[in-house]
């Protein structure tokens, strides 16, 4: 799982601001993104449940040429229908039993965390497979994410003994992806990162391979 966090690429219709989903999706699944996690929330998302069944398929299609974990953010019932490799859901999300209820054994389980509590309440669960982090930094992509914690909340996830893959999650680009790294994360999602980028390949070698802290 460790490192198909690495660079885990999260989008929906409403973050593209050129091209087409599956146009962008495709650029980063040629960059090197090694997750993709559909979600499709908020303003300018796609509202029907037959119109995200169909951009969900033509996504999983897409990682599916270029073995890519396909992950749907909390939906459990198209993650389920269509047989997504994974579910993502957040505190407020669909509850947290019920998804483990439903998807442990037929994908994987990723949990938001906001807290060392919380952190060490997903791994109680012993059915969460991964924890994404964050927003570490302001974002510009959730309107009602929670406020930023900086890498400290990673360093201290980790001091506290949390063995599960992490992957940090806000405001994150090229240039903080290393202090996230060193900070505990084993992997770093974005969002704008890519879908704001001019050159996908290159952003996302950037978030491969980050320079040293500065
Ligand atoms: N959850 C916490 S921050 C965030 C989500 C989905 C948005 C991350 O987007 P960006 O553009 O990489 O800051
Ligand atoms: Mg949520």
């Amino acid at each position: 799982m460790k490192e198909e966090l690495a660079v885990y690429f999260i989008a929906g219709t409403q973050d593209i601001v050129r091209g087409t989903l599956p146009s962008v999706l495709e650029e980063a699944l040629k960059g090197g993104i090694t997750c993709f996690q559909y979600r499709e929330k908020g303003a300018g998302s796609l509202q029907t449940a037959s119109e995200r069944k169909e951009m969900a398929l033509e996504c999983q299609k897409l990682c599916a040429k270029y073995r890519v974990p396909f992950i749907i953010n909390d939906d459990v019932v198209l993650a389920l229908e269509i047989g997504a490799d994974g579910i993502h859901v957040g505190q407020n999300d669909e509850e947290i039993h019920q998804v483990i209820t439903s998807c442990a054994g037929k994908m994987k389980i990723g949990l938001s965390v906001h807290s060392v509590s919380e952190a060490e309440e997903a791994e109680r669960l012993g059915a969460v497979d991964y924890i994404g982090v964050g927003p570490i930094f302001p974002t510009i992509s959730k309107a009602d994410a929670e406020p930023e914690s900086g890498t400290e909340i990673l360093k201290e996830i980790r001091r506290a003994g949390i063995k599960l893959p992490i992957v940090g999650i806000g405001g994150i680009n090229e240039a903080n992806t290393a202090e996230v790294l060193a900070a505990g994360a084993d992997g770093v999602s974005v969002i704008s990162a890519i879908t704001r980028s001019d050159d996908y390949q290159l952003v996302i070698q950037n978030l491969k391979n980050p320079g040293s802290p500065s």
